[in-house]
């Protein structure tokens, strides 16, 4: 039979409209689609909850890639080794309490894990505000990459979930957007966004979970955006806080909804 453009482009667009309209009221909408976001997302939709994940960029895996200095290999130490054992991702002993893992195999494994699991993953799309009722975080605002890209005036997309996750990283970009625009005081000693340590690899691990919670009602951060901001130091190429900080946010929501 022959092929036919139309039939393809059709099937595409068909398809990804119910995707995206499906994904405008979710129990858990998650802002970035690195290590800590991913995990955070797999343990959600294997429970079940209807989850969306949202990524700016063309590519899911944040800064997991390029391991260290874009050599591609990760480090994860004794506590994590079993999330990475979880996902079927393949670890080596180095030393005592530090295992290596190809960074290739845990990204794209990561990611797989979270799609399969029941997340949906919607890759080209940034967070650029949230949704606020009430005092509460209760949603997310979302535009094209292309569109904040290339600066073009082009007015964005809501959707609505019970439990927003800050998982962008150092920028911690959801919590910037809550702390300047919606008036409501983060959970941290000031009120403000502390931000983040110059480099402590042992003490940012320790922190990076401590520090993931909930960050003002609504509103859940995990992995580097918990050091940002509740402060603590950045921690480099070890990927072990990452993963756990995805995880217990996943749990702590759970048992909220
Ligand atoms: O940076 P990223 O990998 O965050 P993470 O999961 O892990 C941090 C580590 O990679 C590393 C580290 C630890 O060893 O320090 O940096 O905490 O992934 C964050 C993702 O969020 C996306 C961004 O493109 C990246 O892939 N992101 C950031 N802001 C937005 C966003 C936004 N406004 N909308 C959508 N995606």
């Amino acid at each position: 039979m022959k092929l036919d453009e139309i039939v393809i482009s059709k099937a595409i667009i068909e398809s990804y409209k119910e995707k995206l309209i499906n994904a405008l009221d979710v129990d858990v909408a998650i802002v970035g689609g690195g290590p800590a976001g991913l995990v955070c997302a797999y343990y959600l939709a294997k429970e079940k909850f209807k989850v969306a994940l949202f990524e700016r960029k063309l590519s899911i895996g944040g800064g997991m890639w390029g391991g260290g200095i874009m050599f591609n290999e990760i480090v994860v130490q004794e506590g994590a080794k079993r999330i990475l054992d979880e996902f079927g991702i393949r670890t080596r002993k180095y030393q005592d309490n530090y295992f290596l893992a190809d960074s290739i195999e845990a990204a794209s494994t990561l990611c797989s894990k979270a799609v399969k699991a029941g997340a949906k993953i919607f890759n080209l799309l940034s967070a650029e505000d949230v949704l606020v009722r009430e005092k509460r975080i209760c949603g997310l605002v979302l535009n094209w990459t292309a569109v904040e890209t290339a600066h073009l005036h082009v007015d964005p997309i809501s959707m609505r979930a019970k439990f927003v996750v800050d998982a962008t990283g150092h920028a911690a970009e959801v919590t910037r957007i809550v702390e300047r625009k919606s008036g409501i005081r983060l959970k941290t000693k000031t009120g403000k966004i502390i931000g983040e340590g110059s480099m402590d690899a042992d003490l940012a691990e320790k922190l990076t979970i401590q520090n993931s919670k909930e960050a003002c009602p609504g509103l859940y951060i995990c992995g580097m955006c918990a050091n940002a901001v509740f402060g603590g130091p950045r921690m480099g190429p070890i990927f072990g806080g990452m993963l756990l900080s995805g995880k217990k946010i996943a749990k702590e929501i759970i048992k909220k909804i």
